[in-house]
């Protein structure tokens, strides 16, 4: 088994609100179809732009609460096209809110792993969910990391916008240099606008877990979803965790 997460900043125009990029969406999902794999999906311009407006994540009140019924449909929204798409493709997808999946201690995977078991492709995607007296935000890669744990698949394939994972961040560094195997070196980050969970230095800290729990993990660029079938060849372009 496989899981994938793609990115919010592949299928969404981050910086336009709630713009979906459906050409890009269908080209990775073509590419991705065929054995069965849990999918997940970041929340790009339906989560982060609200999220930041309604101050998610935050204590609860009433903005925030306000804030968490915006991003739950904006993301089901996100999360139905994506679906749409599927189903178009002949993909039995089911989608998964962590909202949902939260029973007030950890997040209750078992519906998922029922449905995949049924031989659906479950979609699990990052999203607002009330904790307490807290409005929280899990992200997508947060998501990878406990279904890594939880299903110890074969492999874990992060898509981005980016090539790999470089030593800087090389839309602002043009000298910054890509890690084809990542090896302990010195990473710096740059922050995304847009963005209430952490961007790239989130998701490596998730991709490193991932790796921990002896789970082979890979950042490809989803703009070349074509990429995805030089894993293990010596072609291979992106960064691996193995
Ligand atoms: P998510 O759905 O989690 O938001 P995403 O694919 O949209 O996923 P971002 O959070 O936007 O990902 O992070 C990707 C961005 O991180 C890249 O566009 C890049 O500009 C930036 N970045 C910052 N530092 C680095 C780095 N060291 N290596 C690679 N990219 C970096
Ligand atoms: O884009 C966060 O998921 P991510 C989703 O994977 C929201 O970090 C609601 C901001």
């Amino acid at each position: 088994m496989k899981i994938i997460k793609i990115g919010g900043s592949l299928i969404t125009d981050k910086s336009q609100y709630r713009k979906f990029d459906e050409e890009n969406a269908r080209a990775i999902i073509r590419e991705i179809s065929g054995d069965q794999f849990i999918l997940v999906h970041g929340g790009g311009s339906f989560g982060h732009i609200a999220s930041k407006k309604y101050g998610l994540p935050g204590k609860m009140s009433k903005e925030t609460v306000f804030g968490s019924s915006v991003v739950k449909n904006d993301m089901a929204l996100l999360n139905n096209y994506l679906i749409s798409i599927m189903e178009e493709e002949g993909i039995p997808a089911i989608g998964f809110s962590p909202f949902n999946l939260w029973n007030g201690e950890h997040f209750d995977y078992a519906p998922v792993a029922r449905m995949y078991e049924l031989g659906a492709v479950p979609v699990i995607y990052g999203d607002a969910f009330v904790d307490r007296d807290y409005v929280r935000i899990e992200s997508g890669d947060d998501i990878m990391v406990d279904i890594a744990r939880i299903f110890k698949p074969q492999s874990a394939i992060f898509l981005s916008d980016v090539d790999g994972v470089f030593d800087d961040d090389p839309k602002k560094n043009p000298g910054a240099r890509m890690i084809g195997k990542f090896n302990g070196e010195e990473i710096m980050f740059q922050g995304v606008d847009n963005d209430v969970t952490g961007g790239m230095m989130k998701k490596f800290n998730s991709m490193i877990e991932c790796r921990q729990i002896g789970v082979k993990t890979y950042l490809i660029n989803g703009k070349y979803p074509q990429r995805m079938r030089d894993i293990g060849k010596g072609e291979f372009l992106g960064t691996e965790f193995v």
